[in-house]
C-alpha cells in the first residue's frame, strides 16, 4: 500500500463497471486509494466486471463504493463530486461502440461530449479546481480519416463517427478548462486495448469468443465486417497503468499510449484461430473473401481446447463477410507513437499482441467450457452472435 489510511488519496471513476474501469478500480486499491465509482441503474445487476472489489457498504473500512449516477444528469454528477471530494477523476464513461454510435447520436454526443463538461464544470463550481487533478478517457478515433502515421499528440484530428465527434468536443473542452482555470485536467489518448473483460461486441472479443465457441463446436461459422481496418492493440491492463500515471505529473499534459504495432483485423482472426490449432487461409475478395480451415495443429487443439473431438473438417469456411458490419465511415489505419509516453511518464507496455491474444482465446475457451457442460447436462443456453 502506498497510501496510509489516514492519508489515502480519493478517486472517482466514471465507467466502473467497463472493461478499463475494472482494471482500474484494482490498480487504485492496490495502490491503497479509496475508490469511488459510479454505475447506471440497469433492470438487472451490471457489476460482473468488479465483483470481486465488492466490499459490504455497511462496513466501515470499505474502500470501495459504488454511486448510482449517469453522465447525463448534471446534478447527479456534481452531487457525488461534492460528497467524494476526490482528488483524482477518471472519466471513463461513455457510450463507447464507435458503430453504435451511428445508431444514437445524440444520446453519444450528450453522454461522451457533453458529459465530460459536466465533470469539469461540476469541479470548478464546486471550487475544486485546486484540488481534483481529471483524466478524460480520449481516443485514437479523434485520427479518423488519415492524415499522418504514426499518430501522434501533434497530428491533427478528423473524427469519422458521431462517437470520435463527441469525443473531440470532450478532448478540447478538457484542454480549455486546464487553460482557461489552470486545472489538472488531462487527455490520454488511448489506442485500442482489449482483454479478456472486453465487450463482447468488439472484435477481438467478438473474434476470441467465436473461435472458442467454434472449437468447441458451438458455433459454426464467424461473420465479419472489415477486415481490411488496421488497429494499434494492446493490454488494458497495461493502459489503466498510463491512466494513472498521467496524474501523477508535475504539469498536466496529454499523452498518446500506443505499442507502435498495427494489425490488420484479418490478421487477428488468424492469431486467435492459431491459439485453438486452426490455420486458415484466406479466399476472395470484398464481400465475397472467406476464412478456409486450412489444417489443424492436433497438439495445440488438446493442449489449448483439451478436446479430441471436433466438429469441423479440413476446408470448411469458418468465416465470412457480412455487410451489415460495415460503417458508414471507416477508420482505416491506426498506428499510434508513444514516444512522450515513453520519455515522460516511463510507460511502456508489458504485453505483446501474441500474449494478448492467447490470454482472451483461452478465457473465452473456459467461459464456453462451462456452457458446454451445462448444455451437455440438459440446460439451454442461449448462443447470441454479437
Ligand atoms: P466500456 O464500454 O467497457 O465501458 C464504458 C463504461 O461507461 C461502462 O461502465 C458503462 O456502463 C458506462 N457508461 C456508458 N454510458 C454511461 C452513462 N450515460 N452514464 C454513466 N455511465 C455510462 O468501455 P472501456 O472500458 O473499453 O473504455 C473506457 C473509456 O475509454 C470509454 O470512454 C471509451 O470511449 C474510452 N476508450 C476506450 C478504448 C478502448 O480501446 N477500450 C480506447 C480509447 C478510449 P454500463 O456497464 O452500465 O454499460
Ligand atoms: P473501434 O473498435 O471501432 O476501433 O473502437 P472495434 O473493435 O469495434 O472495431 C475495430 C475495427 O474492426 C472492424 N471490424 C469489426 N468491428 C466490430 N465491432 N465487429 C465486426 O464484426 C467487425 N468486423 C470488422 C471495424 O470496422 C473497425 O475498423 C474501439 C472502442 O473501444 C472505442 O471506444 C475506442 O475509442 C477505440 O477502440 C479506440
Amino acid at each position: 500500500m502506498e497510501n496510509s489510511q489516514n492519508k489515502r488519496k480519493v478517486a472517482l471513476i466514471t465507467g466502473v463497471t467497463g472493461q478499463d474501469g475494472a482494471y482500474l478500480s484494482e490498480l487504485l486499491l492496490s495502490k491503497g486509494y479509496m475508490v469511488h465509482g459510479i454505475k447506471r441503474r440497469t433492470s438487472l445487476f451490471n457489476t460482473d466486471r468488479i465483483d470481486h472489489l465488492y466490499q459490504d457498504p455497511h462496513s466501515e473500512n470499505s474502500n470501495f463504493k459504488l454511486h448510482f449516477g449517469d453522465m447525463t444528469d448534471s446534478m447527479n454528477l456534481t452531487k457525488i463530486i461534492q460528497e467524494t471530494q476526490p482528488d483524482e477523476i477518471y472519466n471513463l464513461a461513455a457510450m463507447s461502440h464507435v458503430k453504435v454510435s451511428f445508431d444514437i447520436p445524440e444520446y453519444t454526443a450528450n453522454a461522451d461530449g457533453i458529459g465530460t463538461l459536466r465533470i469539469l464544470e461540476a469541479v470548478r463550481l464546486l471550487g475544486l479546481e485546486k484540488k481534483t487533478k481529471i483524466y478524460q478517457a480520449s481516443t485514437s478515433e479523434l485520427y479518423g480519416l488519415v492524415q499522418a502515421v504514426p499518430q501522434s499528440e501533434t497530428t491533427p484530428f478528423y473524427p469519422r463517427s458521431p462517437y470520435a465527434v463527441a469525443k473531440m468536443y470532450a478532448y478540447w473542452i478538457t484542454v480549455n478548462y486546464r487553460e482557461a482555470y489552470d486545472m489538472y485536467a488531462c487527455n490520454g489518448i488511448l489506442f485500442n486495448h482489449e482483454s479478456p473483460l472486453r465487450g463482447e461486441t468488439f472484435v477481438t472479443r467478438k473474434i476470441t469468443r467465436a473461435v472458442s465457441k467454434i472449437a468447441l463446436g458451438l458455433q459454426d461459422i464467424l461473420y465479419m465486417g472489415n477486415l481490411d481496418a488496421k488497429r494499434d492493440w494492446g493490454h488494458a491492463k497495461d493502459y489503466v497503468e498510463a491512466m494513472y500515471l498521467i496524474l501523477q505529473q508535475d504539469k498536466p499534459s496529454d499523452y498518446v499510449i500506443a505499442t507502435g504495432v498495427t494489425t490488420k483485423v484479418r490478421d487477428f482472426i488468424s492469431l486467435a484461430f492459431a491459439e485453438v490449432g486452426f490455420n486458415l487461409r484466406f479466399e476472395g475478395e470484398g464481400v465475397d473473401e472467406v476464412g478456409i480451415l486450412d489444417s489443424i495443429d492436433y497438439e495445440k487443439l488438446a493442449h489449448n481446447v483439451e478436446l479430441v473431438e471436433h466438429k469441423v473438417q479440413l476446408g470448411d469456411v469458418l468465416v465470412r463477410v457480412d455487410p451489415a458490419y460495415f460503417r458508414p465511415t471507416e477508420v482505416d489505419l491506426l498506428i499510434g507513437d508513444p514516444s512522450k509516453s515513453n520519455n515522460q511518464l516511463g510507460w511502456y507496455p508489458k504485453y505483446d499482441l501474441k500474449s494478448l491474444v492467447s490470454e482472451m482465446v483461452l478465457a473465452d475457451v473456459a467461459l464456453f467450457r462451462k456452457d458446454l457442460d451445462l448444455i451437455k447436462s440438459g440446460h439451454h443456453i442461449l448462443m447470441q452472435q454479437e
